[in-house]
């Protein structure tokens, strides 16, 4: 007997391509909330509904329905905004969001805060603002990330538009968000089509990101599909391409762990798109769609065998993938400040911790990167490190960026410590439904005790990879960080060390279930050890390897890639 398919596969069959009865539950002004089905659905035109869980028990005990709203994400290719369009991003985090812009670890804004009547204009104007949220989250392929290395050659740049054209082709079809949510005419007739996807879509969420070595700010293994760029001779070759990466676990269900990606092989760009899709088919029909924890491309390749899926991805495709190239990733941070294109413009990377614009106190952030927008003639590049690039700027305009950047507090990432610098956190509470513990909110309580902890061994310039999430889904992608936090319940979370600073080595498990004390107990000697016994240029996650303080292997990437 065959296990039934999960409830979110009849939901999407009955669908009519992602139109449920969305437009009903969006008129209906009793509530603020819509169905638990169109909920499913609503995620694939880009929206999450959500509660204020600070609000949460005092609203249950009068008696009120969850304060719910929407959060937003729109698909942003490789991250690039024009001036133009963060203008209208931010007039509408402003006017219908919480006064927020929240950069992603995957290289795009959410909104959030937005009540279920403002969602329309919200997504009206993103789209005449010539972007979009359809597919930004659901059962799809999502945003394509991409290195975030403006012009540094011409094969950078021809590197960047694949990752673009890959977002922009493999993106659903239907005409379901037009008719929703921009008044489009409803389908009559012929009905909508799903080449690549079918009416059922993917099994789960599918995640592609394209590496420019040396760089590997978008963590290329954590991918479903990783493309990794070989340029040679400054000629783009092709790419390497690995797949099955994925972060997301459940705390004590072993069947669920983060897994790298598998480089199985390399493409010339002509053979790219077929490969893709090829990689996305067998997914799609080989896919768990009964159970969705195990749904995710990782589950099936190590359910099927890597070589089974290789084999008829390439049966599909009708040529066999060639052997891998060499390769070699440097780190997978970004580079703060000033540097110079290969054109002579250039770039500003702007540290935003945890990815808020916001503006409180001193640290005028959003106004600061609107007032830029106002003057900025080149583009906007979001890091999946959460952070942004003012990219593209002539030398003589350099002046007039710097002092906007000074005037609003933008400039932190002159002094930051090298932990900071490395420090990414996932949303977590209140918005996020799935937090079991604070994240972004606990970060910036989190780093000057660390700092002070650093400072004592002489270690605050030492750049260490610091990641917190609120749960084991893992947004922002803990298991890759040197030192990781992983929430457990309010307070209390694992810590996890050892990964390298490449992304191609995943942490262990070193305390379970502690509290703040605990963490910053077990981190002192270890600090001390390090700072007293490292090598030259030793990161610390590769001497927490060295000197037996983190034991076994997990699965690895080899750090120099082999031909
Ligand atoms: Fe995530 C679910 C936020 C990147 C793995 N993620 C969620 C939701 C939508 C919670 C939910 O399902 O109700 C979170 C919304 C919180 C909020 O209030 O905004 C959420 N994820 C985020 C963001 C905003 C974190 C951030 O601080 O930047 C990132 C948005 C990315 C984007 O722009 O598309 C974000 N999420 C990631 C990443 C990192 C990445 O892709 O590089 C991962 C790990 C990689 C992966 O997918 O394996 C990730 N998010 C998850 C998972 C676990 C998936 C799994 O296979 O188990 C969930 C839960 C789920 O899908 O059921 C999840
Ligand atoms: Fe929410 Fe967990 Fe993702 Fe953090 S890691 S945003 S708590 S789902």
């Amino acid at each position: 007997m065959s296990t039934p398919l999960s409830d979110l596969e009849r939901i999407k069959v009955d669908s009519r391509f992602l139109r449920g009865t969305l437009i009903d539950d969006l008129r209906d002004p009793v509530t603020n909330a819509i169905s638990e089905d169109n909920n499913k659905l609503l995620k694939f035109h880009g929206s999450y509904q959500q509660d204020d869980r600070d609000l949460r028990e005092e609203r249950r005990k009068q008696k009120l329905e969850p304060a719910y709203s929407f959060m937003l994400r729109a698909r942003l290719p490789s991250g690039v905004v024009t001036p133009a369009q963060w203008l209208v991003f931010d007039r509408l985090a402003c006017e219908y969001a919480n006064g927020t812009l929240r950069i992603t670890t995957r290289q795009t804004f959410q909104w959030h805060g937005i009540i279920k009547r403002k969602l329309k204009p919200t997504i009206a104007a993103i789209h005449a603002a010539l972007a979009t949220t359809l597919a930004a989250c659901g059962d799809v392929v999502r945003n394509v990330v991409s290195t975030a290395n403006p012009v540094e050659s011409q094969a950078h740049a021809l590197a960047y538009e694949w990752a673009t054209r890959l977002s922009v082709e493999l993106s659903p079809q239907t005409r379901a968000y037009h008719e929703i949510w921009l008044d489009g005419e409803p389908l009559v007739g012929a009905p909508d089509e799903e080449p690549l996807y079918g009416a059922t879509y993917l099994p789960r969420k599918f995640k592609i990101g394209l590496a420019i070595p040396p760089l590997n700010d978008i963590d290329v293994f954590a991918q479903d599909l990783g493309l990794i760029a070989i340029i040679e001779q400054g000629t783009l070759r092709g790419f390497n391409v690995a797949i099955g990466g994925g972060m997301g676990a459940t705390h004590g269900d072993p069947t669920t762990y983060p897994r790298l990606a598998s480089v199985i092989g390399f493409v010339t760009p002509e053979q790219l798109f077929a490969t893709a899709e090829a990689v996305i088919a067998v997914q799609r029909d080989w896919g768990n769609r009964s159970e969705r924890k195990h749904a995710r491309l990782k589950y099936t390749l190590d359910h099927r065998g890597l070589d089974a899926f290789k084999a008829e991805m390439e049966r599909r495709l009708g040529f066999a993938l060639q052997p891998e190239r060499a390769y070699r990733f440097d780190h997978n941070g970004d580079r703060y400040g000033w540097i110079e294109g290969a054109n002579g413009r250039w770039h500003l990377t702007l540290q935003i911790e945890s990815g808020r614009l916001a503006d409180v106190g001193a640290r005028r952030w959003l106004s600061g990167l609107r007032e830029l927008a106002k003057v900025h003639t080149g583009d906007f590049r979001l890091t999946c490190n959460q952070n942004v690039i003012v990219a593209d700027v002539a030398a003589d305009e350099r002046a007039r960026i710097a002092a906007i950047v000074t005037e609003h507090g933008l400039d932190g990432y002159r002094v930051h410590s090298g932990i900071r610098h490395h420090a990414l956190a996932c949303v977590a509470l209140p918005t996020c439904g799935l937090a079991m513990a604070e994240s972004e909110r606990y970060l910036p309580e989190l780093l000057p005790k660390l700092e002070t902890l650093l400072q004592t061994h002489g270690l605050l310039d030492a750049p260490i990879l610091l990641r917190l999430s609120g749960c084991p889904n893992g947004c922002s992608r803990p298991y890759l960080g040197e030192i990781a936090l992983v929430g457990r319940g309010p307070g209390r979370y694992d810590l996890r060390l050892g990964a390298d600073f490449r992304g191609q080595r995943l942490n262990q498990l070193y305390r379970e279930n502690v509290d703040e004390a605990a963490i910053l107990e077990a981190l002192s000697p270890l600090f001390w050890r390090y700072a007293v016994e490292r090598t030259p240029d030793e990161r610390f996650g590769d001497f927490l390897l060295r000197i037996g303080a983190i034991t076994g292997e997990s699965h690895r990437i080899p750090v120099e890639g082999t031909a």
